[in-house]
């Protein structure tokens, strides 16, 4: 297969003004009639007359130009596309074809989830229900047609309203809608199946009654309320902080079980993933909500940030997924801690997002090509996307970003548009050049910021030397320095030092008193502080203000400083992590764990004694205390390294966890008795936090060599009236090797699993817990799992809780060397990979991350590993895992 490239991008060749659908859907096919209304699109460069209509999979009936049919000589038309040539500058076009949704595996287009018809179009889904310009500037007014049984299929929808319904001949029924804001085919959508619903209203700031509707199986019905509190919360928030208003008159939210994405943004009629619209205390875990909250207000704003304006073509997609992360990131701080979502965020970020850009995969937040789109939907494309979206807002301060974003959609509504479009249009309210800033969108990779420092006692001058570099990605070695916003702040003895820099002014839109930024332009670059009384201990990059690798030395102390009294919560949370990363890599150097140095035990009673006085400090919200007191974990550990020593790193973090949890073991009593074990579930800020610590405290006691914890365990499994506690505590007797853990793990397993059958979304969780297992034969407990009837190796959720969790959370047991089980893990998953490369490619090549970081273990891990991805390329592979494995191995 061949790239596509950004810079062979030429504007459509016609416009369809019109596109009305016609869907019968009968049980062994559909047949689905297109009329098109096109214009030859005045915008073309040069005076063609011909059209390229995708398309894929679908069997051609007929096709008339203004109701002449063609004959088959008077069009191309390949596995991927029909052409016609010589038209007149307006046509209708009338298509038929017949596709086949009850067989389609790969969940894009028209495809069935337990007898429910629904429909996943971005990002080329589309050509696969029907010939058409598959692209995502070509925006149309679509009215789509649907007919079907009516008693199988009760609930026909589609985008927009409304317009008609009524019945049909044989027991079949129809429904008619009509969209009447202009839009890409990727944001179509059909819905027929046998659904109830919860009905909500929302009245919008200029008066329009709006409703909104979750529509779920029957059974479902009591997990709805919280999607429905998070969209109402997301329409007032995006007035409030956005100006955006809904725009049609009714809003709708269908959950289904079979999909590859999280959810989607369909105009009108978002389709979501069980898995991000159920939740209920009994079935849902803390993490669940948050998701769930994150994800309806994510696909609501996308209604103005990807809707109302869009994407010119897919090389732009960070347009909106980048600014809709952004604004969903935002919209989380402000229903529960800033502080906790942004370190939940950046967490996620630095694990996942830097190993993308360490990896085969790296990618530019705007890349300038692809073989396949799907593998694009990457986290640079939307957590990078999102951090420079931040650095914007933090470059412009948030009056002039919001005068941006005021701009953008003004000036873009109702078009499809690029990266530079968004940029200009916050250059253009604030006056500033951000050329230099839009190398971010262009350069793949981590930058690397160096700072050294000096004090000047006698001139009181302190100053603060930044050098950049950015290290080579597959597609450009040679990077440009970037424009990067560096918050700082200086901590003397009594806090905050007051910040005087010398020439340079200080923007109050974007600095205060205690905190500034510095903006880095250039490789090298040094800031003078004035008037600095006493040597500081530098607070940099605050807030983490931009996606970057950051190194300097601190002392141990300052690390100390930082943690206890840094005015940035950000901060004092990554001060907590640097120094216990130090610990852990003190300990990896260790020949062995029975005895450490007595450096390194130093190291641990430093970590200890600023942990205790984490855990004292009663001005510290509780969620930051677990978050603190909670040791980087072995992915972030690995993102690290330069060679990976699985064994090593979690050798390391077992052994400083005990430590742990015997020196703070009275700490952690006192907290996990302090906890009222009887107080109702609330899914807020303080519920989660107080449930966070209090679980935090169970996990470090379950590590003590006391059974009464394993005990403790069960019984909080038992008792539990809500999901995060009873997930909490398996977890901990899962992971447990002792013969009483061993016993009550598995009781507690089968009781889960007899207690939530009847629950998808439940099964899913005892999958994953099983399958996370860090103790050994759990490769042999998947394969087992794989075999259980509540297993379906269709369902994408199924695949990401067993297979997806093993081998990319379980880093011991699926790089394992011993003897017996050397590189299984490895073939297992490439095993996966071939048969899931014809199912569904999507998800086939998405699991193919694990084995894509080949490159940065040890050389027998490299060997087996590589094996394996050569094994992979011998299939005839889809376009998406070919490009996975080729760029793997290139
Ligand atoms: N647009 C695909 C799903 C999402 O990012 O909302
Ligand atoms: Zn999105």
């Amino acid at each position: 297969p061949q790239p596509i490239l950004l810079a062979n991008y030429t504007v459509p060749s016609y416009l369809v003004l019109k596109t009305d659908l016609t869907f019968d859907l009968h049980d062994d096919q559909t047949r689905v009639t297109a009329l098109l209304t096109l214009q030859r699109n005045p915008q073309a460069v040069t005076d063609v007359d011909s059209l390229v209509l995708h398309g894929s999979e679908l069997e051609l009936e007929s096709i008339a130009l203004d109701d002449r049919v063609l004959t088959a000589a008077e069009y191309q038309v390949d596995g991927e596309s029909l052409t016609l040539t010589g038209l007149p500058s307006q046509l209708t076009l009338r298509i038929v074809t017949r596709i086949k949704p009850h067989l389609n595996t790969s969940l894009e287009g028209l495809y069935q989830s337990r007898g429910l018809y629904c429909t996943q179009c971005e990002a080329e889904g589309f050509r696969k229900i029907t010939y058409y310009p598959d692209r995502p500037d070509v925006m149309s007014e679509f009215t789509t047609r649907i007919t079907a049984d009516r008693q199988r299929y009760p609930v026909l929808l589609s985008n927009g309203n409304l317009v008609e319904q009524g019945e049909l001949d044989g027991g079949r029924h129809f429904a008619v809608w009509h969209d009447p804001f202009k839009k890409p085919a990727y944001l179509f959508a059909l819905v027929a199946g046998d659904l109830s619903f919860i009905e909500n209203h929302f009245v919008t700031r200029s008066g329009r009654d709006v409703t909104l509707r979750i529509y779920v199986e029957a059974k479902d019905l009591d997990k709805c309320d919280h999607a429905m509190d998070s969209l109402k919360n997301s329409m007032h928030w995006d007035e409030e902080v956005y100006g955006r208003e809904y725009d049609l008159d009714i809003f709708m939210i269908v959950a289904v079980d079979d999909f590859n994405m999280g959810a989607m943004e369909n105009k009108g009629l978002n389709i979501f993933n069980t898995s991000c619209v159920l939740a209920k205390p009994e079935t849902t875990t803390d993490v669940g909500f948050q998701r769930v909250e994150a994800v309806v207000a994510h696909e609501y704003f996308h209604n103005w940030s990807g809707n109302r304006v869009t994407c010119r073509d897919w090389f732009q997609l960070s347009l909106k997924e980048g600014f809709t992360v952004y604004r969903d990131a935002e919209f989380s701080a402000d229903m529960g801690s800033r502080t906790v979502k942004r370190i939940e965020d950046v967490a996620l970020l630095r694990t996942l997002q830097f190993a993308e850009d360490g990896g085969p995969m790296a990618h530019a937040v705007r890349p300038a090509s692809y073989i396949e789109i799907s593998n694009f939907y990457t986290l640079t494309i939307y957590e990078k996307g999102a951090e420079l979206v931040r650095m914007l807002a933090t470059l412009l301060g948030p009056e002039k970003f919001r005068e941006g974003s005021d701009l953008y959609f003004d000036r873009h509504d109702g078009q499809a548009v690029t990266t530079d479009d968004f940029v200009q249009a916050m250059a253009d309210v604030s006056g500033r050049d951000l050329g230099q800033f839009k190398r971010w969108y262009s350069q793949a990779g981590t930058p690397r910021i160096e700072v050294s420092d000096h004090y000047d006692e006698d001139a009181l001058e302190y100053s603060l030397t930044f050098r950049q570099s950015c290290p080579p990605t597959p597609e450009n070695t040679n990077k440009q320095p970037f424009h990067i916003p560096v918050k700082t702040g200086l901590l003397g003895t009594a806090g905050d030092l007051p910040l005087r820099l010398k020439d340079h002014p200080v923007d109050t839109e974007t600095s205060d008193n205690t905190s500034i930024v510095l903006e880095l332009t250039e490789a090298e670059q040094t800031f003078v502080f004035q008037q600095v009384h006493e040597k500081p201990v530098p607070s940099v990059l605050r807030g983490f203000s931009a996606p970057v690798k950051l190194h300097y030395s601190w002392q141990r102390e300052d690390l100390i400083t930082l943690m206890s009294r840094d005015s940035d919560g950000f901060n004092r949370w990554e001060a907590s992590q640097q120094l216990a990363l130090r610990v852990l890599h003190d300990l990896m150097q260790e020949a062995s764990l029975a005895t450490v140095s007595a450096a390194t035990e130093e190291a641990i009673a430093a970590l200890i004694d600023a942990l205790q006085s984490v855990v004292q400090d009663e001005t510290l919200d509780p969620a930051m205390v677990a978050y603190m007191l909670t040791l980087p974990t072995e992915a972030y550990i690995s993102e690290l390294a330069t060679v990976i020593d699985v064994d090593a790193i979690h050798q390391a973090r077992q052994y400083l966890q005990g430590r742990i949890a015997h020196a703070l073991k009275s700490a952690f009593v006192s907290i996990y008795q302090r906890y009222d074990h009887q107080q109702a579930y609330r899914a807020d800020a303080r519920g989660i936090a107080d449930r966070s610590l209090k679980n935090t405290a169970l996990h470090y006691l379950s590590l003590l060599d006391d059974e009464s914890w394993i005990e403790t365990c069960y019984e909080q499994y038992r008792a539990a009236s809500n999901m995060t506690d009873a997930m909490a505590a398996l977890t901990r007797l899962v992971n447990t090797d002792n013969p009483l853990a061993a016993t009550l793990a598995e009781n507690a397993l089968d009781n889960f699993y007899q207690r939530w059958q009847q629950e998808p979304l439940v099964v899913n969780q005892w999958f994953s817990v099983q399958a996370g297992c860090n103790l050994p034969d759990t490769l042999a407990q998947v394969k087992k799992l794989q075999k259980h009837p509540a297993f379906d190796s269709r369902n994408p959720n199924k695949i990401r809780a067993l297979i997806g969790v093993f081998c990319n959370n379980n880093a011991v047991n699926f790089h394992r060397l011993d003897e017996q089980q050397q590189g299984q893990g490895y073939r297992f998953l490439a095993d996966e990979i071939i048969r899931l490369n014809k199912q569904n490619p999507q998800i086939a090549a998405r699991l193919l991350t694990p084995l894509t970081k080949w490159r940065k273990y040890d050389e027998t891990r490299q060997q087996l590993m590589k094996a394996e991805l050569q094994r992979i390329l011998q299939e005839e592979l889809s376009r998406d895992v070919y490009e996975v494995v080729s760029k793997s191995l290139a």
